[in-house]
């Protein structure tokens, strides 16, 4: 029974048909998935701090109204793909406790503070931006509610990566202290940036037995360099710099190469040891005790409606 499960599962993934969430799948790969897709809803959620660090500092009306939108889909994000998650059979109240317990990750890159405006005219474009290379390869993922859940996510991010390029088309054209605080989050984002791709094939450990399962369309570096390509154009156009002395156009693959980035950083910022890793768990850890009343008033509504319907 088993056998056939297995080979049933393989000849799907072979024919690029989704796994649903009734399907019968190896353990290890509802596993990985749990693990990737709720690492994933963390980020969304996590991601919301810096930018709202900002919110009551906006500039204009405009730009409130905007990144308050903003803010609000990633909150949206993340419970598409909570939701997600629990379809492999998880709860979302213990893959969150593992969060708040630092059992489970979230992304690099919201361990760093967002110090200026620039910073998040700078999120939208390159966070944001770093952010689609990768999900748009997610939405050919081998797993349906992951990958229907990514469609209508890109979407939102093509917004708020068009928003973020245009925020910062404002500062490239403003004052030279406008310019100046630009090159500045360029400087400080870069590298980071590059870090969400996640570590370098040869040392990501689980790349290989997710790219077999058509989890990961492309590898790490793959999208990596499709981000670098894609982005250091649009880095000239705004007449600013990137903080890499070995970036350069290679005419015979037809690629950028760019410099060795700090693993050492990396693994210390996903170890706990980033500049805001404190900050933001403690963040969340309050809004999830100060919610404590809305759930509790949430249940007690439900219980109530329930028991009405059966009297
Ligand atoms: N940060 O073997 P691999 C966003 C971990 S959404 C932290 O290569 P994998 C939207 C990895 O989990 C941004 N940890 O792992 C937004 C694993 O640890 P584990 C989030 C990282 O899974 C914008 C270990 O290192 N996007 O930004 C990172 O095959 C603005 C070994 O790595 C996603 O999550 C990292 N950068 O590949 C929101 C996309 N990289 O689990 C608000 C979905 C690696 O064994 C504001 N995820 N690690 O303890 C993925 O595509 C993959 O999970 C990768 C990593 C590519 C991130």
């Amino acid at each position: 029974m088993n056998e056939h499960n297995q080979a049933n599962f393989e000849a799907k993934i072979e024919a690029d048909i989704f796994i649903e969430p009734k399907d019968w799948m190896p353990d290890a790969y509802r596993k990985n998935l749990i693990r990737q897709i709720g690492q994933h809803a963390h980020s969304e959620i996590i991601g919301m701090l810096p930018e709202a660090n900002w919110l009551t500092r906006a500039p204009t009306l405009r730009r409130k109204a905007i990144l308050l939108a903003k803010i609000q889909d990633e909150a949206g994000h993340g419970l598409y793909l909570y939701s997600a998650a629990e379809t492999l059979g998880c709860t979302r109240q213990d893959i969150y406790q593992k969060l708040l317990d630092e059992k489970m990750k979230y992304s690099s890159i919201f361990n760093y503070p967002s110090l200026s405006w620039a910073d998040i005219g700078v999120i939208g474009w390159l966070v944001d931006g770093a952010a689609i290379v990768n999900q748009v390869a997610l939405c050919r993922a081998s797993y349906g509610p992951y990958a229907r859940a990514m469609v209508k996510i890109c979407k939102e991010e093509s917004f708020h990566q068009r928003q973020g390029y245009e925020a910062v088309m404002a500062l490239a054209a403003g004052t030279n202290e406008q310019k100046a605080m630009l090159q500045d989050a360029i400087n400080r984002f870069w590298w980071p940036v590059l870090m969400m791709f996640g570590p370098n094939d040869a040392d990501s450990p689980h790349s290989a037995q997710s790219m077999a399962w058509k989890i990961k369309r492309f590898s790490n570096d793959e999208l990596r360099q499709k981000f670098v390509d894609n982005t250091v154009p649009q880095v000239e156009a705004l007449g600013m710099s990137i903080p890499d002395a070995d970036l350069i156009w290679d005419e015979t693959i037809g690629h950028y190469r760019f410099g060795e980035i700090d693993w050492a950083e990396f693994y210390q910022v996903i170890k706990g040891n980033g500049i805001c890793n404190t900050e933001r768990l403690a963040a969340k850890r309050k809004g999830w005790e100060d919610g404590a009343w809305v759930r509790e008033g949430a249940m007690a509504h439900s219980h109530k409606q329930k028991a009405m319907k059966s009297a």
